[in-house]
């Protein structure tokens, strides 16, 4: 009986490690093959309710960050290309997302940094690209919440 129940235990103890191993999942993070200047990748608000974000990208195929999160409203976003070699471009994929975004910036040669602006109201999955280096997998998301920005600046 004792081992019975010992058995039970030791199962229910089991599931919950399991469990908890689950939710502790933490989002795989690339290893930095840079340091980000300070404020890259942060969204911030401005006096108008502007939403910004600044990515990076450099002589790598990536974006940093490759994901990031806003509210329904005006987004502006920079792009720059810290690199000493490589031209990028961004655009948001074409049929990808709830509704396409236009803005794009067509070219970014190395070491300039272009802004585009533009108003999201659709919540859900943007996702962007170079398109120079879509197949060495420079592509990122933006996701829209369902929040207003209102709510989530405190
Ligand atoms: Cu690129």
């Amino acid at each position: 009986m004792t081992s019975n129940r010992t058995r039970v235990l030791l199962a229910a103890l089991l599931l919950a490690l399991g469990l908890v191993g689950c939710s502790n999942r933490t989002p795989a993070t690339p290893d930095a093959t840079r340091t980000p200047d300070s404020g890259v990748g942060e969204v911030t608000t401005d006096a108008a309710g502007v939403q910004e974000i600044t990515l990076e990208t450099g002589d790598d195929y990536v974006f940093t960050p490759d994901t990031f999160t806003v509210a329904p409203g005006q987004v502006r976003l920079t792009v720059t290309n810290t690199a000493a070699q490589l031209t990028h471009n961004f655009m948001f994929t074409t049929g990808a997302g709830p509704v396409d975004i236009t803005e794009q910036i067509p070219l970014l040669a190395p070491g300039q940094s272009e802004t585009i602006e533009f108003t999201v109201t659709q919540p859900g999955d943007y996702p962007f690209e170079c398109t120079f280096h879509t197949a060495l997998g420079q592509v990122g998301t933006m996701t829209v919440t369902g929040a207003t920005a209102a709510t989530t600046s405190g």
